[in-house]
């Protein structure tokens, strides 16, 4: 066998020079790799004369041979017959692209652009595609319909405080919160729906879980029996994510130094008012009918991880704590959400699908039905019982990466301070 003729085009993200020896670090951009690319004076001296003269970040295109014996420890190794500069940086890296100086998450969310020449972004992004297509994958094999709803609404569902308000031709709009009302509206004539979307939520606060524009993996479907199969269809997509991820995307597990596992099953379904007496073990006071706050949220994680769940549903919810949208089931609702270690990723419930208790439930929230009138009406024309869940793909993507911040998994986040880039 021969040596191998490469076309290579890349990044250049670092530079040795030993000798009569230019040593480039390259990657591609289109994958994890790494390639080591060797350029001999006393091979090509022209050639030699361009790599020693290069600039770390220059986007280049290499023609060369892979040599049947690789010496390189680091990266399939490249000899170069002929570089050609593309592109050069006309101002130093914001950061070191090869990763040896680790970079601030600032710095990175400022310059994601050339972050993604890190090993670690790009594993990153791409286990966050993944988780995507994994979740398109089981959602279409489970008869659901991708859909698209309107991101310019008229009307929020999840809480008026949490609204972007704009001006549109002179009347009030507002950003989609979430495709809640009309993923619910669609079961009046599609009985499984899915969509991957953006939230837009005006929340105020700085965390490390929460964004102004996050993305969901929003579902709903019809003709439901009980609430157990909704949350059998978020288990068994949570459990096919994380399986996915583990079988195709163990490159990038490796980079990001992550041992994934399988959360256990059948995940365990926790009682609100156990949750609560959980947290009064703890030393939390919380009334009930109260929802739970982050704070809560990680304690229990913490106590159910040593019992040796990681993920779990909180079911039979005060309905006080829930949205109109909810079945009430007397003071309890047919809501529940999903937490993983501490971290809520989804929630949902069987909906309110009986037109006079769904406006009923509007009045109780101090809401106006006749604001809600779109919506209402679709309930007229033989809704049938449904429910489903939005699950948060950003907190996904950060427990299955272990990241700390929502903002590692996001390419450009939005929050209090950041418009730009
Ligand atoms: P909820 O408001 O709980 O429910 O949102 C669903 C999931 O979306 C994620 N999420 C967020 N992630 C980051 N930043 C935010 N600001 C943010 N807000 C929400 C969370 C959360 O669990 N319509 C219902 C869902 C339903 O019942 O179908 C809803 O939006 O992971």
């Amino acid at each position: 066998m021969s040596a191998q003729s490469v076309k290579l085009s890349g990044w250049v993200n670092s530079i040795r020079a030993v000798g009569g020896i230019v040593f480039l670090e390259v990657i591609d951009g289109g994958s994890l790799d790494i390639y080591t690319v060797v350029v001999k004076k006393s091979r090509n001296p022209e050639v030699w004369q361009r790599a020693s003269k290069i600039k770390t970040g220059s986007a280049i295109t290499i023609r060369g041979t892979i040599p049947e014996v690789q010496v390189s420890k680091r990266g399939l190794e490249v000899h170069a017959t002929n570089l050609e500069v593309l592109a050069e940086p006309i101002d130093l890296l914001p950061l070191d692209p090869a990763g040896t100086t680790p970079a601030l998450l600032d710095t990175i969310i400022e310059h994601r652009y050339v972050a993604l020449r890190m090993a670690k972004q790009r594993a990153i992004f791409r286990i966050r595609a993944i988780v995507a297509s994994a979740a398109r994958e089981y959602l279409e094999s489970n008869g659901f319909l991708e859909v698209h709803t309107p991101k310019i609404c008229g009307a929020g569902a999840e809480g008026g405080a949490t609204l972007f308000q704009l001006d549109y031709f002179g009347r009030r709009a507002f950003l989609s919160q979430s495709p809640q009302l009309y993923k619910q509206m669609l079961m009046c004539g599609i009985s499984r729906v899915y969509e991957l979307t953006p939230y837009f939520r005006a929340e105020p606060h700085s965390t490390i879980r929460h964004l102004n524009e996050s993305w969901g993996i929003d579902v709903e479907m019809g003709f439901i029996d009980s609430v157990e199969e909704i949350m059998g269809i978020l288990e068994g997509l949570i459990a096919h994510v994380f399986a996915r991820v583990k079988e195709v995307a163990s490159r990038e597990l490796d980079a990001l130094g992550v041992k994934l596992s399988e959360p256990r099953r059948p995940f365990k379904h926790l009682d609100y008012s156990e949750a609560l007496e959980i947290l009064k073990s703890l030393g939390f006071e919380i009334d009930w009918g109260q929802d739970l706050g982050s704070t809560e949220e990680k304690a229990i994680g913490e106590f159910m991880l040593k019992e040796g769940y990681d993920a779990y549903f909180i079911v039979n919810y005060p309905w006080d704590a829930k949205p109109f949208y909810i079945m009430r089931k007397g003071k309890l609702s047919a809501a529940f959400d999903l937490d993983y270690k501490g971290l809520e990723l989804a929630s949902g419930g069987q909906r309110e699908h009986r037109y006079n208790e769904l406006v009923e439930n509007i009045r109780i929230k101090g809401l106006n039905p006749d604001d809600f009138s779109f919506y209402l009406k679709a309930f007229k024309y033989g809704m049938p019982p449904h429910g489903g869940f939005g699950l948060g793909l950003d907190r996904l993507v950060m427990v299955i990466t272990q990241s700390q911040n929502i903002r590692e998994v996001v390419l450009f986040p939005r929050d209090r301070q950041r418009l730009l880039p």
